[in-house]
């Protein structure tokens, strides 16, 4: 399998399938392609229709494209990778969702720039807000989980889904800031800590050899 990533500095869409295929077990290699190059659509355009990473290339199933995609085709193969509780389940898929098609605020105005740190005097209500809800949705599912440090106690596709927002918060001052509760501020610490997390960051993600190198 190969897992076509952007910079792993700035892809923050990329990095949600690295760690899936990271923890899960399986072996893959990964491929660069540079963004906001003059060639990056037509380079991802090799690989996908939309011109856009990350896409999956698989012997058996072609081409798969968008995070969401990816991660479904993955937890057919390795079910654990989703919680094994059906109400965890449906809700580990919730919150991915969410987590997949919404934030648009927290997006714009803490982009995931791995290798940074910025000073914010303020932030807008929209901003807040989707702190304020992240933070709730992280505590809510701490509250139950078991088993471990992630969202459902196993590590979960929801972790991958969210861990590029533990990095924004420290990327951004959130965290330590007095805006997220303690379970929060543990599931980050947890998050940044994680050895899948550490080698994208490291840069060895951009190394085709690196996934199964670490992982395979
Ligand atoms: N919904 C897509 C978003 C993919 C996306 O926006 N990828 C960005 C990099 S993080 C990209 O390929 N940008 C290149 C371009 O637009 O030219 C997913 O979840 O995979």
């Amino acid at each position: 399998m190969l897992l076509v990533i952007g910079d792993p500095a700035l892809s923050s869409w990329s990095l949600r399938p690295y760690l899936i295929l990271a923890h899960s077990g399986l072996a893959f290699d990964t491929h660069l392609v540079r963004l906001d190059q003059h060639d990056t659509r037509a380079n991802n355009l090799k690989f996908s229709p939309t011109g856009k990473v990350p896409v999956l290339v698989d012997p058996e199933l072609g081409s798969v494209w968008d995070s969401l995609a990816i991660a479904e085709a993955l937890a057919e193969r390795c079910p654990a990778l989703w919680p094994s509780n059906a109400v965890d389940r449906a809700r580990a898929r919730a919150i991915t969702c969410e987590m997949h098609a919404g934030f648009a605020a927290l997006r714009r105005e803490h982009p995931m720039l791995l290798d940074q740190r910025v000073v914010h005097a303020e932030r807008s209500e929209a901003c807040l807000a989707d702190i304020q809800r992240i933070n709730r949705l992280v505590e809510d599912a701490r509250a139950s989980a078991q088993g471990g440090p992630w969202l459902f106690g196993a590590w979960s596709i929801a972790d991958a889904f969210y861990a590029p927002v533990a990095t924004r918060f420290r990327t951004h001052g959130v965290i330590g800031s007095g805006l997220l509760g303690p379970a929060t501020e543990a599931w980050c610490a947890a998050i940044l800590a994680d050895p899948a997390l550490l080698a994208w960051t490291s840069g060895a993600a951009g190394n085709a050899a690196a996934g199964s190198a670490v992982f395979g």
